[in-house]
C-alpha cells in the first residue's frame, strides 16, 4: 500500500485530539493522518541562523511528523510576506491590502525550493504526495525538477478568486503555471473551480473540460473536494466534562436571554467588523428586543505582526466599546467580545448553548465553524445557523439562513428571523444541514481526494 505524505506550511497536530486548540486545517489533517501510516511534513515554526535542510522526525498524537527549521529572512519574506501579505489578501479579494514586494516573491520561491530539497530523501517511489494550500503552490514543480515522478496533488483551502482579481498579482501566470506540475488540484467549491477554469481558458489560452485542464503545454485534473469536520470526534466531545461545564456556564449566564455566537480567527476575511455593525443595527432597529439577547464573539488573535490585523483589532475594540457604551444597562452587556481561545471540547459546549451562530465571513474558502456549530447542536432543540453567501460552506449548506454579510440590514433581518424561528423549522433545517455535515466529513474529503489522486492521470500533451 502506498503511503501518504502530507505537506503543509505548519505542522501542528493536536497532542490529544480532543483538547487541541489547532485551527481548521490542522484538525482536518491530523484526523486524516492519524489512522494512516502517513507522514506530515512542514515548517516547525522555528528559525535558525543557517538553514540545515535536515528534518526533525517526531511522533505527535499518533502522527509521524517531519519538521524543518527556516531562516529569519524566510519567515519575513515567505510567511509574513508572500503568504500573509500577498496571497492571503489577494485570494480573499482584498487587493487593497495586498503588497507586491519582489523580495516576498523571491523568498516564497526559495522556501519552496528548501521544502523540496528537504523532503526529497523521505520520498519512496510509491508514495502519494499531497501538498496543502497557497504557501506551497510551487512545491510540486520543484519536486518534479528534482526528478520526482510520484503522484502529487495540491489542495487549496482558500477561495480561488475571479480571474480579474488574480490578474492583479505580478507574475500571476507563473503561479498558475506551477499548478500544472501537479496531477490533481482540488478546490472546496464549484465556484472556485469555475474561476480557475475561466483563468485557464481566457487568460492562459488553454482548455478546461470534464475536469481536465490543459495549458502551458501540460495537462492535469482539477476537481471539487469540499472539506468537512471530524463529525464523530465532535459528537463524542459533546459528552465530555469540559463541554458540559461550558454548556452550563453559558446557560447560567443567559438568564432567559438568547445567545448569538461568533467564533473566528481575528482575520479581516471573517467579516467581524461588518458583523458587529449589523448587530448594532439590529439593536438600534429593535429596541423592544434588546435585553432579550446578547452576542458572544470569540475572536482568537491571529497574525498579530501584520499591520492590517492590528488595525482590524483596533477598529473592533472601538465598535464593541461603542455598542456596549450605547446599549448596556446595569445588568445587561449586549456584546461580549472575547480575545482568547478555548479548547475544542469547551468550544463544543459553547456552540451547543448558543441559539444562533453568526458565520458571516466576507470571503472564506469553506468555514469549518459553520459545520462544527451544526454538529454540536442538541437534535431536540437545535440552534439556527446564519451563514454568509461568500463562505464556501454556503454551496452545501443552503438550509442555513443565507445572508449577504455586507448588508447590515440583511444580517439584522436574519437575526430577527432566527430568534423567532419555530422549533419545527429549526429541526427541519438542522436535520438537512446535519445530514450534509455527516456525509461530507473529513474522512470523505480525504478519501475522495486520495482516491482521485491515485486514479487515472490526465493524458499529457505532446510537447
Ligand atoms: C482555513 C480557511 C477553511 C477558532 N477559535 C478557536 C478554535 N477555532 C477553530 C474552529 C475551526 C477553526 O479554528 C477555524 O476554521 P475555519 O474553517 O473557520 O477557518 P481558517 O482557520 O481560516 O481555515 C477556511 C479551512 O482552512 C479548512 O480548509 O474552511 O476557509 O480559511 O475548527 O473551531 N479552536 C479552538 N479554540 C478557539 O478559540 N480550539
Amino acid at each position: 500500500m502506498s503511503r501518504l505524505i502530507v505537506v503543509s506550511n505548519r505542522v501542528n497536530p493536536p497532542a490529544d485530539p480532543g483538547v487541541g486548540t489547532a485551527g481548521g486545517l490542522a484538525m482536518a489533517l491530523a484526523a486524516a493522518l492519524r489512522d494512516d501510516k502517513g507522514v506530515w511534513f512542514g515548517w516547525s515554526g522555528e528559525t535558525v541562523e543557517r538553514f540545515a535542510g535536515r528534518p526533525k522526525i517526531e511522533n505527535v498524537g499518533g502522527v509521524t511528523v517531519a519538521l524543518v527549521d527556516l531562516e529569519e529572512q524566510d519567515r519575513t519574506e515567505y510567511y509574513d510576506g508572500y503568504a500573509n501579505r500577498t496571497l492571503w489578501p489577494l485570494f480573499h479579494y482584498r487587493t487593497d491590502l495586498a503588497s507586491f514586494e519582489r523580495s516576498f516573491g523571491e523568498g516564497y520561491l526559495r522556501v519552496n525550493e528548501r521544502f523540496a530539497e528537504t523532503l526529497l530523501p523521505l520520498i519512496r517511489p510509491d508514495d502519494l504526495i499531497w501538498v496543502q494550500d497557497y504557501h506551497l503552490i510551487p512545491l510540486g514543480r520543484e519536486l518534479r525538477r528534482r526528478g520526482i515522478e510520484n503522484r502529487i496533488g495540491f489542495f487549496l483551502h482558500t477561495p480561488w478568486p475571479a480571474r480579474r482579481v488574480i490578474n492583479t498579482l505580478p507574475k500571476h501566470a507563473e503561479l498558475v503555471e506551477a499548478l500544472f506540475a501537479y496531477d490533481l488540484v482540488g478546490f472546496h467549491t464549484n465556484d472556485y473551480l469555475d474561476s480557475f477554469g475561466d483563468y485557464v481558458i481566457n487568460e492562459a489560452g488553454g482548455e478546461f473540460e470534464w475536469g481536465v485542464a490543459r495549458a502551458f503545454g501540460r495537462s492535469m485534473r482539477a476537481g471539487v473536494f469540499p472539506i468537512g469536520i471530524d463529525v464523530e470526534e465532535f459528537r463524542q466531545s459533546r459528552k465530555s466534562k469540559a463541554a458540559l461545564d461550558y454548556f452550563k456556564r453559558v446557560q447560567a449566564s443567559k438568564i432567559n436571554r438568547k445567545v448569538l455566537l461568533g467564533v473566528d480567527r481575528l482575520d479581516y476575511s471573517k467579516g467581524l467588523e461588518e458583523r458587529f455593525l449589523a448587530y448594532e443595527r439590529f439593536l438600534d432597529d429593535n429596541p423592544e428586543r434588546s435585553e432579550q439577547v446578547f452576542f458572544l464573539q470569540i475572536a482568537t488573535p491571529s497574525r498579530t505582526d501584520v499591520g492590517a490585523y492590528q488595525d482590524l483589532r483596533e477598529r473592533l475594540d472601538t465598535i464593541s466599546g461603542r455598542v456596549n457604551g450605547t446599549h448596556a444597562t446595569v445588568d445587561w452587556v449586549p456584546l461580549r467580545y472575547v480575545n482568547q481561545s478555548y479548547r475544542r471540547d469547551e468550544l463544543c459546549g459553547i456552540y451547543r448553548a448558543s441559539d444562533i451562530a453568526l458565520v458571516t465571513p466576507l470571503r472564506d474558502g469553506m468555514n469549518l465553524v459553520a459545520k462544527e456549530y451544526v454538529a454540536a447542536q442538541d437534535e431536540r432543540n437545535p440552534g439556527v445557523l446564519i451563514l454568509s453567501e461568500f463562505a464556501g460552506a454556503a454551496e452545501e449548506m443552503q438550509d442555513a439562513l443565507i445572508v449577504n454579510p455586507l448588508s447590515h440590514e440583511d444580517v439584522a433581518d436574519a437575526i430577527r428571523r432566527g430568534l423567532d424561528m419555530p422549533l419545527a423549522e429549526r429541526k427541519r433545517r438542522w436535520e438537512s444541514l446535519m445530514d450534509n455535515v455527516t456525509r461530507g466529513d473529513v474522512t470523505a474529503w480525504r478519501d475522495n481526494f486520495v482516491s482521485a489522486l491515485s486514479g487515472e492521470p490526465a493524458v499529457q500533451l505532446a510537447s
